[in-house]
């Protein structure tokens, strides 16, 4: 195994595929999971993928992950434009992190231009959708080789 990967996704991206197709696609949260553990098994990357509504879950598991992974690919939802907890605690475990957005949220409204979590990420893909998180398995891959 050549590495831990843990992806992280924030508020409401449970309700994918549910509404607002033309912004965020019509793929679930499910089929995204599903798509990662088949490209994570290729790449031969362990993967863990989990979803909270929570913005203290979210630090929780960033917290926890400096003990049980190797990098981070995180959605964070509405707090990515909000949360300095998150970026806080994203700061302290000097892990890895590969921020993914579905919608290119330079495109949309203002306030969804500025990230905390791009202050800490080593890179941010975004406006490909569901296929983002898989980029973002692939650039995992070849930065934990590198490592
Ligand atoms: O484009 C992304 O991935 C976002 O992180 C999605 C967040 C949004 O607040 C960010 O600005 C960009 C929102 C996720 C909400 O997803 C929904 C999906 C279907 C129906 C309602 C919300």
């Amino acid at each position: 195994m050549s590495g831990k990967v843990l992806v992280l996704n924030g508020p409401n991206l449970n309700l994918l595929g549910t509404r607002e197709p033309d912004v965020y696609g019509a793929e679930t949260l499910d089929s995204i999971e599903a798509n990662c553990r088949a490209r994570a098994q290729g790449l031969d990357l362990e993967l863990e993928f989990c979803q909270t509504n929570s913005e203290g879950q979210l630090v929780d598991w960033v917290q926890q992950a400096r003990d049980t992974h190797d990098l981070l690919i995180v959605n964070a939802g509405a707090y990515t434009h909000t949360s300095v907890a998150l970026l806080d605690a994203l700061k302290a475990i000097a892990l890895p992190v590969i921020e993914v957005h579905l919608s290119n949220i330079h495109q949309r409204e203002e306030f969804r231009h500025h990230s905390y979590v791009s202050k800490v990420a080593v890179g941010m893909i975004c406006g490909f959708g569901g296929f983002g998180y898989e980029m973002a398995l692939e650039s995992a891959a070849q930065l934990l080789t590198k490592k």
